[in-house]
């Protein structure tokens, strides 16, 4: 209670949810937007123990969460315990440092935690304050400040190396991931993209970082056996690879170091290579922006790769989802890029639908379709939206999510609804936990534990004060999201379509 006062007192809006893995999800979509580091506020034990999830999902997704739990004091500890825990000792596989609050140093912990946070890759920090530091009050002025870490910029020989070898590749290609935007390296990535004529692979997460309608765009990869089987081959072909921040915790299996063993492969990054999924030739270390800006100058390449080419491609990815299709997953996703307006933001819940979307889904700048992708967990897509929505009320906020990742965070809709805010949830109805039937299915188990009733959300969100649809085809659906972008209040789109409808499909 003190610290949700505090931090009202301070300027820092505090906003209730339900569950507390809402509520870090919530904050990582105000980060997502604005780059403010995510604030969760949990009480001891229970309350943290709930937010396990997304404190693992911070580690994994690179998001600077900042943890703060009340805790009893130490002396109370030796004979109290009820409630209960070493609760550092819970966040430790997790986090990337755990710090109990004092007073006469708060200055300094808050200071290392909010920077510790926000360093690359950013991730979770714990505090926990107990009761008395809580209670206390310290002078308000704070006198740590960190400076900002300046990065390098590479140089000498390495570089020299690194152009020789781009100017010499006739099928040069980029992959871009996570870091290249925790690093705002987008105007970098699309000058040199443009400049020298490579064509850009990237994560999931990264999507957007070039418009995905813009001719040298490849689109994304990452979860898909269908995208895989296309795009792998033009990474085995390429003669030189650029990887801008390509952070591979977002990868399938099939991206453990993919590329031809006579690639050149530049790496640039911010962090050195500890996680050995793949390697790269040179590894160029420090600001990804002024490493892309050092690499193109002078440069004078020689790609061999036409916008007719990469254009080809592009189709050949698009048509293997069949986004033509009457009614479906496929059907639903096409249907709702064409109805929504280009700067609408989206999330997408983890599950099956959520990597026919990574794939189908056309993004134009980044940030604008947030999702997990190194933790993949459920029940994020919708939290995620309201942070997205409290950040830009302006612009249409969509959460894509299958039934069952809905099903963890029904209770959010009275979130949203006591927040007022007119967002448009789009729920994969198919009765079924796909992604796990088909792994179920492929292994040849028999179907246990993967089918459920199908549930009316529409009418959950009528008593809920939103305005509920349930759609079986395109125009129901069109319909739907039309009124849903004109309405004050939220709107829950149950699109209905039978079990399996997966198959060879993702
Ligand atoms: C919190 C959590 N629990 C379990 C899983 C494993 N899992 C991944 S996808 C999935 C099924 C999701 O079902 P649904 O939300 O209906 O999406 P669909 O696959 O049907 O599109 C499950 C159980 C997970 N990723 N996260
Ligand atoms: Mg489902």
């Amino acid at each position: 209670m003190s610290l949700v006062d505090a931090l009202q007192e301070v300027g820092i809006r505090f906003v209730l949810v339900k569950h507390e893995n809402s509520g870090g999800f919530m904050a990582e979509g105000v980060f997502q937007r604005t780059g403010a580091p995510a604030l969760l506020v949990t009480t001891i034990g229970p309350g943290l123990a709930n937010a396990v999830n997304v404190v693992a999902n911070a580690q994994q997704d690179r998001v600077p969460l900042i943890v703060l739990t009340g805790c009893i004091d130490a002396a109370t500890a030796q004979t109290f315990t009820h409630q209960w825990f070493d609760q550092s000792a819970l966040m430790s596989p997790i986090t990337k440092a755990r710090f109990t609050a004092d007073a006469d140093a708060i200055d300094i912990i808050i200071d290392k935690a909010v920077n510790i946070a926000m360093d690359h890759p950013p991730g979770p920090v714990h505090v926990d304050v107990p009761v008395e530091v809580g209670l206390s009050h310290v002078p308000r002025s704070v006198t740590v400040h960190r400076s900002q870490p300046v990065y390098g910029v590479p140089h000498g020989e390495s570089l020299n190396r690194a152009r020789k070898w781009l100017a010499e590749a006739n099928w040069p290609l980029m992959i871009a991931g996570i870091e290249a935007l925790n690093n705002n390296a987008t105007d970098a990535v699309r000058n040199f993209i443009h400049e020298h004529s490579v064509p850009l692979l990237t994560t999931y997460k990264a999507k957007g970082i070039l418009p995905e309608d813009d001719p040298f765009a490849l689109g994304g990869a990452g979860l898909s056996p269908i995208a895989d089987e296309l795009l792998l081959p033009l990474v085995r072909a390429s003669d030189c690879l650029v990887l801008v921040g390509y952070d591979p915790i977002e990868m399938r299996s099939g991206w453990r170091d993919p590329w031809s063993p006579e690639a050149k492969v530049i790496e640039l990054s911010l962090v050195p290579n500890t996680h050995y999924v793949h390697h790269a030739q040179l590894s160029l270390l420090g600001d990804i922006n002024a490493g892309l800006r050092e690499l193109a100058r002078e440069l004078t390449g020689q790609s061999k790769w036409t916008k007719d080419a990469i254009a080809s491609q592009r189709d050949k990815l698009c048509k293997a989802y069949r986004p033509d299709e009457e009614w479906g997953p496929a059907a639903i996703i096409d249907t709702a890029r064409r109805v929504l307006p280009r700067e609408t933001i989206a999330t997408v819940d983890s599950g099956a639908h959520r990597i026919l979307l990574s794939q189908l889904w056309e993004a134009y700048e980044p940030r604008e379709l947030l999702q997990s992708n190194g933790l993949c967990t459920m029940g994020c897509a919708l939290p995620l939206a309201i942070g997205a929505k409290l950040s830009d009320p302006d612009r249409p906020v969509v959460a894509f999510t299958g039934d069952a990742g809905l099903d963890m965070v029904l209770g959010e809709l009275t979130t949203i609804r006591d927040l007022k805010l007119p967002l448009i949830v789009v729920v994969f109805s198919d009765a079924s936990l796909a992604l796990i039937e088909m792994k179920q299915r492929g292994m040849q188990y028999p179907e246990v534990g993967v089918n459920f009733e199908t549930t009316d959300y529409g009418a959950i969100a009528q008593v809920l004060d939103g305005t509920g649809y349930t759609c079986h085809n395109r125009e129901q659906l069109s319909r739907a999201l039309e009124q849903a972008l004109n309405a004050s209040r939220f709107s829950v789109i149950s699109c209905e379509f039978s079990r399996h409808a997966y198959n060879n499909r993702i």
